[in-house]
């Protein structure tokens, strides 16, 4: 005698495993009671509202559980906004480097777009790559002030890459977004039929946000020059959750870039750019910002508090140090960090919070591709600083050699 499987129990149970592993509820009986409690609340709503995703899939709800695919449900059916439905789960599969038909320069508009009702990837992942997905995501400024970080760390999935790999290439329709775990990458662009380097990546960092952001082709290409590990993040996750929380950050920022002088050159269309790959940052009274004499990633406008710069100098002759030198204060609206940028040495002073600060923080890419046109306002600070430089310190020294 044969006993037959009920059509939908394998999806049923695995997705509820994988939740249980997920969760690691303390109470199982609970969590099972509230798991399958909110999986029929969600199964009638979705009956009442007609249930696009799942008629058209024609598959019972569950998941596709194997450890090498995402768990996702179809989030471009046109469904519904449903921003609290947090705890959607899952159901299957789509091939993560499935690519769109066509990509066009489509207007910014993410209330238009993926809904958050059926979006749910999940990559199952051990202890050690969890530790090493978080530690590479804790400086990604787009990964900032989340409330789903924690969806946006299960949908991401590891990526081995070899040297002289192109991990993107410039035109191609965007599939995912890349955080890098390690390695080194070379940032090209081709204009003209002229391909060159414009920038690098040395083991931290992000890239192919911008194809996802507003549906363009990809703007550069990326070659990986060593061996490496990239974290990439699904185009519909991102846009389900990124791509809304700029829309948040957009409301929550555009008077006050609006109100900033030194971004003035830029058009309005450029200055929501700005806000769009933004990051905001938090110290508290006497933390560092910026090391003097440290590489350059950064730059930074004060939202609140106060920041004070603070300069060491050494003599030419003697190695000791001149002792430090407050050299300016900054407030709200102010920005800082840009001369290590632009003259690309190393930071020319230190800078510290006084009480509580918060700054808005760009990183060196979108400071080159985005800041282009203010460069002449800051061009103009930079040649006061020097002017400064020899009143304060008596010396014509370069200013960017002030860490020497
Ligand atoms: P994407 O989705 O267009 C290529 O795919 C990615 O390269 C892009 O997103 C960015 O994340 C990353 N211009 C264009 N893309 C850049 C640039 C860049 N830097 C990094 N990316 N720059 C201007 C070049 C004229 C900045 C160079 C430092
Ligand atoms: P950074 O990237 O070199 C330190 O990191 C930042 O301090 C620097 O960019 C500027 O944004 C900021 N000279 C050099 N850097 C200054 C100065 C400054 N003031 C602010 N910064 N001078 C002060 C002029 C009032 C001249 C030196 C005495």
């Amino acid at each position: 005698m044969s006993i037959e499987i009920p059509a939908g129990l394998t999806e049923l149970l695995q997705s509820f495993t994988v939740e249980v592993l997920r969760s690691q509820p303390a109470d199982l009986l609970e969590f099972a009671l509230q798991y399958f409690t909110d999986l029929r609340e969600r199964e009638r709503g979705k009956a009442a509202r007609g249930g696009p995703g799942y008629e058209r899939r024609g598959h019972p709800r569950g998941v596709n559980f194997a450890p090498e695919e995402p768990m996702q449900t179809d989030s471009e059916n046109g469904e519904e906004e449903d921003d609290d439905d947090e705890e959607e789960f899952v159901a299957p599969v789509i091939n993560r480097f499935t690519r769109r038909a066509s990509v066009c320069a489509e207007a910014y508009n993410p209330d238009e777009e993926e809904d958050d009702t059926e979006s749910r990837v999940i990559y199952p992942k051990t202890d050690d790559q969890r530790n090493r997905l978080q530690e590479a995501c804790k400086d990604i400024l787009l990964f900032k002030s989340l409330d789903q970080m924690s969806q946006v760390l299960d949908a991401m999935f590891e990526k081995p890459v070899k040297c002289g790999e192109h991990v993107i290439d410039q035109g191609d329709d965007g599939d995912n977004f890349y955080v890098i775990d390690w390695g080194t990458y070379d940032i090209c662009v081709k204009s003209d039929g002229v391909g060159r380097c414009v920038g690098n990546y040395d083991n931290r960092g992000s890239f192919g946000e911008l194809a996802l952001m507003y549906n363009t082709p990809r703007a550069a290409t990326i070659i990986a020059t060593s061996l490496g590990a990239i974290w990439g993040l699904d185009r519909v996750t991102f846009r389900r959750i990124i791509v809304k929380n700029n829309a948040k950050k957009r409301r929550m920022y555009e008077n006050f870039i609006e109100s900033l002088p030194f971004l003035k050159s830029l058009e309005l269309s450029e200055r929501m750019k700005v806000v769009d790959v933004i990051g905001t940052r938090t110290y508290t009274d006497g933390e560092q910002i910026i090391a003097q004499g440290d590489g350059a990633e950064s730059f930074f406008i004060v939202e609140s508090g106060e920041v004070r710069i603070v300069m060491k100098r050494k003599s030419k002759t003697e190695k000791e140090e001149n002792g430090a030198v407050e050299i300016a204060r900054y407030s709200r609206g102010q920005y800082f960090g840009e001369l290590a940028l632009v003259t690309n040495k190393p930071r020319a002073a230190s800078a510290y919070a006084v009480g509580n600060v918060k700054c808005l923080v760009m990183d060196v890419q979108a400071f080159e591709r985005l800041l282009g046109p203010c460069m002449e306002i800051m061009k103009r600070n930079i040649a006061n600083y020097e002017e400064q430089l020899v009143a304060l310190f008596g010396t014509n020294m370069d200013i960017a050699d002030s860490s020497a």
